[in-house]
């Protein structure tokens, strides 16, 4: 990016703006109207993945403009930057690799001169021993029962992903094996997660990258005492050792909670929580669905990354994406983005989705320091959709807001399927498709009046169209169409950032809460004075302090 000129005023930009007010009110009809092929045009694949974006605002003037945007705001050669191990999360000075976790054995990627890879592949390797002792049963618990159940403990970076990848390929994983995840510092989680499980039976996985982690270390911390009062064992016992793994790159701190560092997996300070899952955060998930599936996962990952890589910017599908979330949010003003699943095994993926995209892209100073002068990062929301349809679509269909979606499906369900749930996917599918339509062209006050309906009920049941969406469709939801579809995203993420010249890669944004909580907590367990409070929360602590029951 040139010194001197900032995001809005580059000439690109500026361009882009033109482009918009010409582009007026045109209607998806019109467009597609005018425009024969522009579903076999604006459509590409990647991997497994066919992504269809043709129900978007866009003519292929609008992509060669936001190509130029792309090119004059730098994103390739960050893109290139971030593969060669340049150090370009600018405020934390640290590599940004997530690429590394799944680069190949022979690939070399340094990092201050040294390859990473071999130190990646030692961690999985590990990690493939450890998943396969507790799977074969080998590794027996303190009283020598078999491990059943295994409960991560972890929050943010180090839940989201490996919770919502279990819930994604569920039907991949080792149905005799217990598997949960805790993440709230609330005690009804690991509450709800242990209440029916044998001690003896239990494994924990604590997954902290800093081991610092207050709702981690408290809930391990509580996780630790029930399982020595369940065994009826001391804490100078082997029974931690036995139950208690980690996953971190703190070894000291791992040590003092009592978890054998044989037992740790580590990882490192170039890999970001929220782009952790695939490293040893990624171990639970490995354990349910066993080290072939994980590297068939990773194998996806990879897929993307070396089409983001070397794809031409006219084909390249996480820029395209990166792009059309670009269009909608700085020219059209939009201010969220929905992500869609028609799949019941993705209900975690927009939760997932929503850590990845907003705590990347949640920021208000570009890299500089500077206050952007720009709309950055969407709100990402979503559920899976075909609940969404009978409960917020209405919005979608009939508001007042421009809201950009992506709807994903699969052209198979999974295979254990019995005959006449398979059957129910076509009808499951027929529901995305028809959405893609009716949000896209709607349906005019023509159409309704022609179908009989009252006048006065017209304007009620007209759907003015016009909401953008992309398809991401694929034959089957499979660990390495996960991983496809997870790199997709990050790299759409990664392109935004780019083009918005802020740093996707760090989040001061959490920090100060966990501070004042700190601050706070005292004055609840102590009745402390906390100087300096406010007079509203205050208030709310001795409102809270008479509620209180203990
Ligand atoms: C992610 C964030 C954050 C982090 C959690 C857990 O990018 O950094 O969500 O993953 O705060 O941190 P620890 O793994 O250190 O416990």
């Amino acid at each position: 990016m040139p010194d001197t000129l900032r995001v809005n005023e580059l000439p690109e930009f500026a361009a882009l703006v033109g482009h918009r007010e010409d582009f007026g009110p045109t209607h998806l009809r019109d467009l597609f109207a005018a425009d024969g092929d522009r579903a076999q045009r604006f459509a590409g694949s990647v991997g497994d993945l066919f992504v269809d974006y043709s129900k978007h605002l866009i003519t292929d003037r609008t992509l060669d403009l936001l190509r130029e945007l792309a090119t004059a705001t730098g994103v390739f050669g960050l893109r290139d930057a971030m593969f060669r191990g340049e150090r370009i999360n600018v405020t934390e000075r640290r590599a940004v690799l997530h690429i590394a976790l799944r680069a190949p054995r022979d690939a070399v990627i340094e990092v201050d001169g040294e390859n990473v890879v071999p130190k990646v592949h030692a961690v999985l390797d590990k990690m493939a021993a450890f998943a396969e002792r507790i799977r074969s049963g080998e590794w027996s618990g303190h009283t020598g029962k078999r491990i059943r159940n295994v409960v991560n403990i972890g929050i943010g970076g180090s839940d989201l992903g490996p919770a919502m990848a279990y819930e994604a390929l569920r039907a991949f994983t080792d149905r005799s094996l217990t598997v949960r995840f805790v993440s709230n510092v609330d005690g009804a989680d690991l509450h709800e997660a242990v209440r029916d499980l044998d001690p003896a039976e239990t494994l924990f996985i604590v997954a902290s990258k800093t081991f610092t982690t207050i709702e981690t270390i408290t809930n391990a911390t509580s996780a630790r005492t029930w399982l020595l009062a369940g065994l009826g064992a001391d804490s100078g016992s082997d029974a931690v050792a036995k139950h208690f793994v980690a996953l971190s790159t703190n070894a000291e701190k791992v040590s003092d909670f009592g978890i054998d560092t044989a037992n740790m997996f580590e990882f490192w300070d170039w890999v970001g929580g929220r782009y952790s899952y695939d490293s040893a955060i990624g171990l639970s998930l490995m354990i349910a669905i066993g080290p072939d599936r994980f590297r068939e996962m990773l194998d996806g990952f990879r897929q993307v990354d070396e089409h983001f890589r070397t794809a031409p910017a006219e084909t390249n599908v996480p820029l395209i994406l990166g792009l059309l979330g670009v269009w909608y949010g700085n020219f059209f003003d939009a201010q969220s983005h929905a992500v869609l699943p028609y799949s019941h095994y993705l209900s975690k993926f927009t939760a997932y989705l929503q850590q990845l995209d907003m705590e990347s892209n949640g920021k208000s100073v570009d890299r500089d320091g500077n206050p952007v002068l720009w709309q950055t990062g969407p709100v990402v929301w979503g559920t899976p959709g075909t609940n969404g349809q009978h409960a917020y679509y209405q919005l979608l269909h009939q508001g007042t807001r421009t809201i950009p979606a992506d709807l994903i499906g699969f052209a198979n369900p999974v295979d254990e399927l019995e005959p006449e749930l398979d059957a129910q996917h076509d009808l499951l599918m027929a529901n995305l498709f028809a959405q893609g339509q009716a949000l896209a062209f709607g349906r005019t006050a023509d159409e309704v009046r022609a179908e009989g309906v009252p006048e006065e009920q017209v304007p009620h049941r007209t759907f003015r169209g016009n909401h953008p969406t992309t398809t991401i469709l694929a034959p089957e939801l499979t660990p390495s169409v996960l991983g496809q579809l997870i790199a997709l995203y990050e790299h759409k993420v990664f392109v935004q950032g780019a083009i918005w010249n802020i740093d996707s890669f760090d989040q001061w944004g959490v920090e100060l809460g966990k501070v004042l909580a700190q601050r706070v907590e005292p004055a609840l367990t102590q009745g402390a004075e906390v100087p300096g409070l406010d007079t509203s929360t205050s208030a709310l602590l001795t409102a809270y302090r008479g509620m209180r029951w203990r």
